[in-house]
């Protein structure tokens, strides 16, 4: 390509600081080092761990940072030693990487790698520096992944090759909201055929676990949230009823558990709130009930619970990108999309111009988006 090699001059949303608008700036971006691989992005959903930072919920962000996760494009350029990802490629950058060595890897029971960004959280990929330059200052990355921007460069253990027809502006939502909640259900709770689930959450993540359940084949699948415009797409896809849990004046887990004969098989948290961290928890069967985190928290936020409740026999998981290992599941959930295993067209609400990127973040704080997906 012509500009391997060289600092390409593009658009990108830069996030200078909590609580302010997202500015479109023209940013450099400089060429891919060793096992790196710069990408041209075509489209990108906006999720909710975009917001918290924006809304300064995560205090060990730092700024200016270029956010966005979600996305998915084509390869520009790749630095020396990439093997298997060549220019001209269709990718998906993934939140977690996969090394393939570390102990994480070689487990097959674990999606996490030693050398995710979770825990390094320091804004940078992999060398410790990003690509990113706007008015002469080094921006930084968002989950190794930062994705409102034309172009970006990630790891190459944090890029997957998918299949050269994949509808970019549809499977970018593979590169974190539906996989996360998709694979919540289907990895992390394994979800039991006849089972009864319930899902706090009803925004593109929690839905994406719906969606799981029912291909588990849930029988009972209970969808919970306070803003009641988000039931009818959620009995769309499966749920088999849905309450507001404002509508009681009592422990929301004691009307569950009259639902459901004592609680339910598995429950999920969505959303990000520790409250309903422990209400999912309690709502959970005494005996055999499982809960799974899914929500990201405040910084700081801390859950609260009767260490007797999880004896009696409950198990308590968390769960990050549903428990696929990124470069092995992600371009088969891709091949999965396309021979229709499962449509996730349905959560994708809006569609908007790069440009328009503050508007979508305006659709999602007021409820009335559950996808937003931005095309570049
Ligand atoms: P989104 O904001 O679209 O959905 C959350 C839903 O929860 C909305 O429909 C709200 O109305 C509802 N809600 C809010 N408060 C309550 C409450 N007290 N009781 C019941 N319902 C409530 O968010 P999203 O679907 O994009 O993301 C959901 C969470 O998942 C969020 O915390 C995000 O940061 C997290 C997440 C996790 C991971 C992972 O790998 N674990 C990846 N991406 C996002
Ligand atoms: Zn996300
Ligand atoms: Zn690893």
């Amino acid at each position: 390509m012509a500009t391997s090699g060289k600092i390409i001059k593009c658009k990108a949303a830069v996030c200078w600081g909590p609580n302010k608008p997202l500015s479109i700036e023209e940013i450099e971006v400089a060429p891919p080092k060793d096992h790196e691989v710069r990408i041209k992005i075509v489209a990108t959903g906006i999720c909710r761990s975009d917001e918290h930072v924006l809304s300064g919920a995560l205090d060990y962000v730092k700024f200016p940072i270029i956010l966005g996760h979600e996305g998915a494009g084509i390869v520009e350029s790749v630095g020396s030693s990439v093997t298997g990802i060549k220019a001209g490629d269709k990718v998906i950058p993934l939140i977690v990487p996969q090394c393939g060595k570390c102990r994480c890897c070689l487990n097959p029971e674990s999606n996490l790698c030693y050398k995710n960004y979770f825990g390094k959280c320091d804004g940078t990929i992999m060398d410790n520096s990003t690509r990113f330059t706007c008015k002469g200052i080094g921006v930084y990355n968002f989950l190794g992944t930062s994705t409102f921007t034309e172009y970006t460069v990630v790891d190459d253990i944090s890029v997957a090759k998918i299949h050269d027809d994949a509808p970019l502006d549809k499977v970018c939502l593979i590169g974190c909201g539906f996989s996360t909640g998709y694979g919540s259900a289907i990895n992390t709770a394994k979800v039991k055929p006849g089972s009864t689930c319930a899902v706090f959450g009803l925004g593109g993540v929690g839905l994406s676990v719906i969606i799981g359940c029912k291909v588990a084949g849930a029988s009972r699948i209970i969808g919970v949230d306070i803003n009641t415009n988000k039931f009818a797409k959620a009995k769309e896809l499966g749920a088999t009823e849905c309450i507001n849990p404002k509508d009681y004046d009592r422990p929301f887990n004691e009307v569950l558990a009259e639902m459901t004969d004592d609680g339910v098989d598995y429950a999920f948290e969505v959303i990000g709130n520790t409250e309903v961290m422990e209400s999912a928890l309690s709502s959970s069967h005494f005996g055999c009930g499982t809960t799974i985190i899914v929500g990201v928290a405040p910084s700081n936020a801390k859950m609260s619970f009767d260490p007797l409740i999880l004896l009696t026999g409950r198990t308590l998981k968390g769960s990050s990108f549903g428990g696929w290992k990124s470069r092995d599941h992600v371009p088969k959930l891709v091949c999965d999309y396309m021979n229709k295993k499962f449509n996730l067209d349905k959560l994708i609400t809006h569609k908007l111009g790069f440009e328009k990127i503050n508007e979508g973040f305006q659709l999602l704080c007021n409820g009335e988006s559950i996808r937003t997906v931005l095309t570049l």
